[in-house]
């Protein structure tokens, strides 16, 4: 009798893999609940931020939390989240999550899932909004007002240095091109050096939120100039990347005299670079979405009205905040 039991069980296991949310069988314990059936593309594992992000929506759609969750990693490929997607369609999943990699060419794909009647929740980065409502929901960052708590921050700084006047010499090395937080961030560094007529951006390249990347472009920048005053980068993998090929150059990063480094993120690995120093304002950028999606998709089972744009409260820590109680009690 046992053998004959574990042999049905393991067969609705197996069931959950793959079927539609017709054929779901019920949530063991509560026999009249089916399981919501979630499909979640994700842009891929580039830096610790997305590693968070995605273990904390892993961690909360959980069958115990009433789901079964299909997940799919991108690995850093638009075509790859829209074959999910469509896949997810197919499927004919409750829900589709998803986090756009760049904020354009989302209309056909979003369109066949609104024809299949399957709200979409869009989280972390943002999407290109044509007339058609294309999406239930958005959970993400202010990534512009980001960007704005990083120059504010260091105009203040360099003002209490006694060098408002003085010629500020920035290097940028920018997010995945198109992506939501690398244009907020952008933006608001590029109306910065707008109105700071002694700020000037001696070199703009790409580091695709990756140390790696980030770490070869530095490189070639250092070799046309070592004359900097101010190294923004648009994530923590690429602050560690740009410091890396810095330190290499015979440069300190620190805000004692050595080069100003300006990182987002906040993640545990950013923050101990803070307490050394050698990122000198570190911008959280929250990944903890998880909890958001389950409020909203069980607001929308019950037929409850929810708010179209949900932003979540971010902080900033630097060099003189930072504290090994603060680093060891994060999540992230
Ligand atoms: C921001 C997120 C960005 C992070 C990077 O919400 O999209 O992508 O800042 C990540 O670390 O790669």
């Amino acid at each position: 009798m046992r053998k004959l039991l574990a042999m049905i069980f393991c067969f609705t296991i197996v069931l959950y893999s793959g079927c539609t949310k017709e054929e779901q069988p019920v949530s063991p314990g509560n026999t009249d609940d089916k399981l919501i059936v979630v499909g979640f593309s994700q842009v891929g594992a580039e830096s610790e931020w997305r590693v968070a992000n995605t273990e904390n929506i892993k961690d909360t759609l959980t069958e115990e939390n009433g789901y079964v969750l299909i997940f799919d990693d991108a690995r850093q490929e638009q075509e790859n989240q829209i074959r999910a997607i469509r896949m997810f369609i197919q499927q004919d999943v409750d829900y589709i999550v998803f986090s756009p990699k760049v904020e354009t060419g989302w209309n056909s794909i979003l369109l066949e899932a609104k024809e299949a009647d399957i709200p979409v929740l869009v989280i972390d980065r943002y999407i290109e909004q044509q007339d058609e409502e294309l999406y239930t929901a958005y959970i993400g960052s202010d990534f512009y007002k980001e960007g704005e708590t990083a120059v504010s921050w260091l105009a203040d700084f360099l003002e209490k240095r006694g060098r408002k006047e003085e010629p500020i010499r920035i290097v940028h090395i920018q997010g995945t091109i198109g992506s939501t937080p690398q244009i907020g961030r952008t933006a608001a560094l590029e109306e910065a050096i707008r109105k700071h007529p002694n700020w000037e951006l001696v070199a703009q390249e790409c580091g695709d939120f990756t140390k790696a990347k980030a770490y070869e472009v530095m490189g070639s920048i250092l070799k046309q100039t070592k004359d900097i005053d101010v190294v923004y980068c648009e994530n923590d993998g690429e602050a560690l990347g740009a410091i890396a090929a810095m330190e290499e150059a015979g440069l300190k990063c620190d805000p004692y005299g050595g080069v100003i480094v300006i990182s987002f993120d906040a993640t545990r690995l950013g923050l101990e670079y803070c307490l050394s120093g050698k990122i000198t304002l570190n911008v959280e950028c929250n990944p903890l979405q998880g909890p958001y999606v389950d409020e909203i998709i069980k607001k929308l089972e019950q037929g409850e009205s929810i708010e179209p744009k949900n932003y979540i409260d971010e902080t900033y820590f630097d060099y003189s905040s930072i504290s090994r109680e603060i680093i060891d009690n994060r999540k992230y």
